[in-house]
């Protein structure tokens, strides 16, 4: 067989990062750049030709607009190139499960793109960089690995988009998912997938979104005002998600003002601060004007509704039927 063609994007995070010592605490992210990288994983002697490209070197937290358009134009040159067999990102793992929604929404289905993080900083005890990255080269140049979205490998387990979140911040097993947990699991010598791919064949969902839309995102908490709730809405605000307690609640004078923000036609989406949370939709929607999230996570949905206002799907009804169709 011949030998999988990677393109490897960087962009920084932890997986890039030092400490300086073993033992540390503190670390800046995005040390190593992609030749570094690359250099370190020849030594591992992994069977494949590796293209890096660095996009950015920079903690995921500063990751936004800018740095996400030059990332998707260099993945969908990589997905249309024939010499190509996958893309793997590196990523901080406090973001990548954004950036992997957004591209697993508006890249093509038909080729493997593979996100990848770390925890631990490259040299300290214990780093877990090394290892995930063979792990993520497993996966992408694996012939089931297309066809399933954009995939995030952390640890052992694969991850699609819509499920992955970070759940903890202080360990090497940080990542969980919802409502599927992992689907597949992963060694540099070893792949399982738990079921067959679920997109084959499938085109880019939506079109990337030029200019963005301005979608606001609420948190609530006991005791939160309408006042404040309103700090957030601006005159370009069209659409908010309402990160609730529980299944999507937030108080009756909230309410009160997103119903008459709904009626005056903005988009309001019920989605839930709690972390394994399925917010469906209830009775009062229909009179209130509300979407229901279901599974999606707050900063998720956001992402969603920007993406269809972009395209100029504005309506509520097919708005509904985009959250329930994920
Ligand atoms: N600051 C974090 C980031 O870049 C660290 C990490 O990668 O885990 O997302």
């Amino acid at each position: 067989m011949t030998q999988p063609r990677i393109t490897v994007l960087a962009t920084g995070g932890t997986i890039a990062g030092k400490a300086g010592s073993a033992t540390r605490h503190d670390y800046r992210p995005g040390q190593i750049g992609i030749d570094e990288l690359l250099g370190q994983v020849s030594a591992l002697g992994i069977d494949s030709q590796f293209r890096g490209q660095q996009i950015a070197n920079i903690g995921s937290e500063d990751i936004g607009e800018q740095i996400w358009a030059q990332l998707h134009r260099a993945a969908l040159a990589a997905i249309n190139d024939p010499a190509c067999n996958g893309v793997i990102i590196t990523h901080g793992t406090d973001t990548v499960e954004e950036t992997a929604f957004l591209f697993d929404q508006t890249l093509p289905a038909d080729k493997p793109v593979v996100m990848v993080g770390a925890m631990r900083p490259a040299d300290a005890v214990g780093s877990d960089g090394l290892r995930n990255f063979a792990n993520a080269v497993q996966v992408v140049s694996d012939g089931d690995a297309a066809g399933r979205g954009v995939l995030v490998v952390m640890g052992d387990k694969v991850f699609a988009a819509r499920d992955i979140r970070k759940a903890r911040t202080a360990s090497a097993d940080a990542f969980a998912g919802y409502p599927r947990d992992e689907i597949g699991l992963v060694r540099p010598s070893k792949l399982e997938w738990f079921g067959a791919p679920w997109r084959s064949g499938e085109e880019a969902r939506f079109a990337y979104p030029d200019p963005w839309p301005e979608v606001a995102l609420i948190y609530i908490y006991a005791g939160i005002t309408a006042d404040v709730a309103a700090r957030q809405i601006t005159g370009k605000t069209r659409a908010v998600i309402v990160a609730g307690v529980g299944e999507g609640n937030m108080p009756e004078a909230v309410r009160d003002y997103l119903a008459g923000l709904a009626k005056a036609g903005m988009i309001v989406v019920r989605a839930s601060r709690v972390e394994e949370a399925l917010v469906d939709r209830a009775p009062s929607d229909d009179e209130l004007g509300f979407i229901a999230v279901r599974a999606l996570r707050p900063a998720k949905a956001r992402i969603l509704v920007q993406l269809m206002l972009a395209s100029g799907k504005a309506d509520r009804v097919a708005i509904q039927a985009e959250f329930d169709r994920r």
